[in-house]
């Protein structure tokens, strides 16, 4: 498949066969000017991180990849990068997998409830602008039932355990990769970002129109999760009957 001669999600790929994270690594390269677009990758990770300093097991068979976004982006549009991408990682799955994951706020997707994919956006930003940013995407695709450790099984599970086949990763990759660069490239031109998929975002959600709550880092939050604005703000309606904005925060069912 041939894209246009301007696509660059791709066109340098940084393949590492152990690394302790593809995020880590990517904000060395991304910060010693390595192209807009470039993708790192490894067969494992020894180090994979999740948000908040936790930590992101990452065996052999699974999707490990971080993207190097080089073009300057507006930081009051930054939390739309990883809508975005669960939106680009889900259109992938459910062209290469046939699988249909929910789309769990901010980062995550699911499959039966169960964690199949993280997302880790991390920027470096100057003032008002995302001088480069690096988006982290760990996809559990071929990771049998078995080389979970057992908490973790309780609470995640792969493509490969949830439709009985092998994956292939690379055309996994690919397939996120073309979808996430106009997604991009749309941002970078200020253009409307979430907003024009926030309808697909919606109807794919695990976590609007349920009662939840909400770890944010001072305190938990309980209620009706509403909707999510353009900028991808979540709505939470508590009980006193207040609307309440959250900007970051795990979302724990109840
Ligand atoms: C995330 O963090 O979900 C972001 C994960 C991003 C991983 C990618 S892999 C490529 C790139 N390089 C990196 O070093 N990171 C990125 P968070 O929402 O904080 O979720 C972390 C929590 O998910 C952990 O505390 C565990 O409970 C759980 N977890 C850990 N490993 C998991 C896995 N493989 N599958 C499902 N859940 C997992």
């Amino acid at each position: 498949q041939y894209l246009p001669k301007e696509a660059s999600f791709g066109k340098h790929v940084r393949w590492l066969p152990s690394c302790d994270s593809t995020n880590k690594t990517a904000m060395g390269l991304a910060g010693a000017g390595a192209p807009h677009g470039t993708l790192v990758t490894a067969w494992e990770q020894t180090g994979g991180r999740g948000r908040r300093g936790r930590a992101w097991f990452s065996p052999q068979g699974g999707l490990w990849m971080s993207l190097i976004l080089q073009h300057p982006i507006a930081l009051s549009r930054a939390a739309e990068l990883t809508l975005l991408c669960s939106v680009a990682v889900r259109r992938a799955i459910r062209a290469t997998c046939g699988a249909s994951p929910d789309i769990k706020w901010p980062n995550d997707l699911l499959m039966g409830g169960r964690k199949i994919c993280g997302i880790l956006a991390e920027i470096r930003a100057d003032g008002e602008t995302v001088q480069h940013a690096v988006l982290g995407i760990g996809i559990n695709s071929n990771i049998p039932a078995t080389a979970f450790p057992p908490d973790l099984l309780a609470i995640a599970t792969s493509l490969a355990i949830e439709t009985d086949s092998t994956i292939h990763n690379l055309t996994l990759a690919a397939a996120i990769l073309k979808e996430l660069e106009p997604m991009y490239r749309d941002l970078e031109a200020g253009g409307a970002g979430f907003q024009a998929v926030a309808g697909e975002w919606r109807a794919a959600s695990a976590t609007l129109g349920r009662h939840i709550r909400v770890q944010t880092a001072s305190k938990v939050l309980e209620g009706d999760a509403v909707d999510v604005d353009d900028s991808g703000v979540l709505y939470l309606r508590v009980d006193s009957g207040q609307v309440i904005p959250v900007h970051s925060g795990d979302v724990l069912f109840s």
